[in-house]
């Protein structure tokens, strides 16, 4: 008797067409579907990102079954459940007769490792097959990379547009003539806003059972389960996504890069975990972005600044992590070394936006864009935190996160740590963008107007101290000539009490 393929299909890999599952003959094939210890536990994941995934998973897994496939689905508290991805193949072997493996590539170099294991160790064949929900093939991004010293994500981006013909008009020219609106997405929200909220979801029984097993094995995880919205079927995700682009969609543009005390999701669409594990195909998204624009129901701002973030940003930080390699983690380009400080796992810090960002982190699994990038994430670069850590944190504490598009997006873009080849410049600032940006500092215990004193804002002296610190790596850096230029006007002994008030500030960190 001939055996059948074994299909692991992984937990960021729940798309309707999943590249391994393709065209691929029901009769011949099981799906294996694993539930493993290893993966919640190789960081301490946010308890709603596991609880998210692993009912994602089962739900998937009924869609499966309902389409006449054999899913052979192995749940964490199974009693012979190995704890890893080579454990649950090697006894899934043992109870099908399989001569072949075939999986669509993992999302992380530790997995794609494990992947290239299974040939020696399982004795079968293996076939790895490259994961079609995304734009750019790795040829493709290696073949743009190619022989530029610099690999800037805007033109990057424009490739990405001429291939989809996204916002392109029959000239072939983007729409409006100009590729990026980048400069029309930068309002602060403040006035009187009716900001729109996400549908929150209430657990069904799988949910449910998920939570409860949750809460029971991973208590010593960070985050909270109390406020589980997520939506868990590809059902609900579209959804979700209907309602951003009814909603928020259209305001999108504006308040990109806004931030605001007591709202967590403001005009963001809330969909990356979806997009992420499979419930959602970013193209379609994007491609339903451009018809609202063609409808004329969005502003151009609004739909070029989404698709931007989709087919530009994510595509590029995919590109990046890849052609790195798996040594990208350990880059410390300015060697910062300070553990991450405590409070990033409660909250508890008297600084307003910090506080905001970290509390809402704890509670949704959920930070937005500009939280992660100007708040928590500068907050560690000027702070000098390891961006290890750093990255540990991010990695652990988002529901979207997976590594290939988290490491770059914290180590790269973020951190700084990578020497710029994601970012031309440190995304490091003082008090006063986040004052410009948000409503934080008026209920800040801190006065973000001072530098110096008992109640200056913290992220002042730290911001010159950086760049102090850093100076003979960043000095040469175009892009900070002028920051530069103000700290070496300023007089030497108000560069002194900066010194002193960043260094006081930091060793009191150290002790917290
Ligand atoms: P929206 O603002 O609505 O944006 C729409 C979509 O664009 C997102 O859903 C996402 O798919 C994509 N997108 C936007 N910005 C980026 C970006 N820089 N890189 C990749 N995709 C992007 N995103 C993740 O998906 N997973 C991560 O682990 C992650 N870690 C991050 C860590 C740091 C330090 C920073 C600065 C950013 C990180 N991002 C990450 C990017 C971005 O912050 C999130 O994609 C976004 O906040 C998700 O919320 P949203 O769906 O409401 O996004
Ligand atoms: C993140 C995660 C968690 C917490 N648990 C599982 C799991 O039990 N089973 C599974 O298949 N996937 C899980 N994942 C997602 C994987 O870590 C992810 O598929 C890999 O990191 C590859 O990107
Ligand atoms: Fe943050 Fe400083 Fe503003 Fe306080 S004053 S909210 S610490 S930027």
């Amino acid at each position: 008797m001939s055996g059948k393929t074994l299909i692991p299909v992984l937990g960021d890999q729940l798309s309707k067409n999943i590249s391994s599952v393709y065209q691929q003959n029901r009769e011949n094939c099981i799906l294996l579907m694993m539930e493993v210890d290893e993966e919640a536990t190789y960081v301490r994941h946010h308890k709603a990102k596991i609880a998210y995934i692993l009912s994602a998973m089962r739900h998937h897994a009924k869609t499966l079954e309902a389409q006449g496939w054999l899913v052979d689905y192995v749940k964490l508290d199974d009693p012979d459940n190995s704890g890893s991805f080579s454990g649950e193949i090697a006894r899934a072997l043992e109870r099908h007769h399989i001569n072949e493996i075939r999986i669509t590539e993992a999302g992380e170099w530790r997995i794609m490792a494990m992947i290239e294991n299974w040939e020696d160790r399982f004795g079968l064949p293996v076939t790895v097959c490259p994961d079609k929900r995304f734009i750019a093939t790795h040829q493709d991004f290696d073949d743009w990379a190619a022989g530029k010293k610099q690999l800037r994500m805007e033109f990057f981006y424009r490739e990405m547009r001429r291939k989809t013909g996204l916002l392109i008009d029959q000239d072939g020219k983007p729409e409006g003539d100009k590729w990026n609106y980048d400069s029309a997405n930068r309002k602060p929200a403040k006035g009187k806003l009716s900001i729109p909220q996400p549908i929150r979801f209430q657990p069904d029984e799988t949910t449910q059972e998920v939570l409860d097993m949750v809460a029971d094995r991973f208590s010593d995880h960070p985050g909270s389960l109390d406020h589980f919205h997520f939506a868990v079927t590809r059902q609900d995700a579209e959804q979700q996504k209907r309602k951003f682009l009814d909603d928020a969609l259209p305001r999108f543009g504006d308040y990109q890069d806004a931030l605001l005390s007591g709202e967590p999701f403001l005009w963001h669409s809330i969909l990356s975990p979806y997009l992420n594990s499979g419930l959602l195909d970013p193209l379609d998204l994007c491609r339903e972005v451009a018809q609202r624009y063609h409808d004329q129901d969005v502003p151009l701002n609004a739909a070029e600044g989404f698709i931007r973030q989709i087919i530009g940003w994510r595509e590029y930080v995919r590109g990046i992590y890849w052609r790195e390699g798996p040594d990208y983690v350990d880059r410390n380009h300015l060697d910062a070394q300070r553990p991450l400080p405590a409070f990033y796992y409660t909250g508890d810090t008297d600084m307003h936006c910090m506080a905001e960002a970290i509390g809402q982190t704890i509670d949704l699994a959920y930070a937005h864009h500009i939280q992660r990038l100007m708040i928590t994430g500068n907050f560690a670069l000027i702070a000098g935190i390891s961006p290890q850590a750093v990255h540990q944190w991010y990695l652990e504490v988002y529901a979207d996160a997976y590594e290939w598009v988290e490491l770059p997006n914290t180590l790269g873009m973020s951190q700084f740590a990578d020497g710029g080849i994601i970012a031309s410049k440190p995304y490091a600032s003082s008090g006063n963008y986040i004052n410009k940006m948000s409503d934080y500092c008026q209920s800040c215990r801190y006065d973000v107007k001072q530098r110096i004193g008992e109640d200056a804002c913290p992220f002042n002296a730290l911001y010159w101290d950086f760049l102090d610190r850093n100076q003979e790596k960043l000095h040469g850096n175009n892009r900070l000539a002028m920051p530069y230029r103000t700290w070496e006007w300023m007089e030497s002994h108000t560069r002194d009490q900066i010194r002193k008030q960043a260094a006081t500030f930091l060793d009191q960190l150290s002790k917290n």
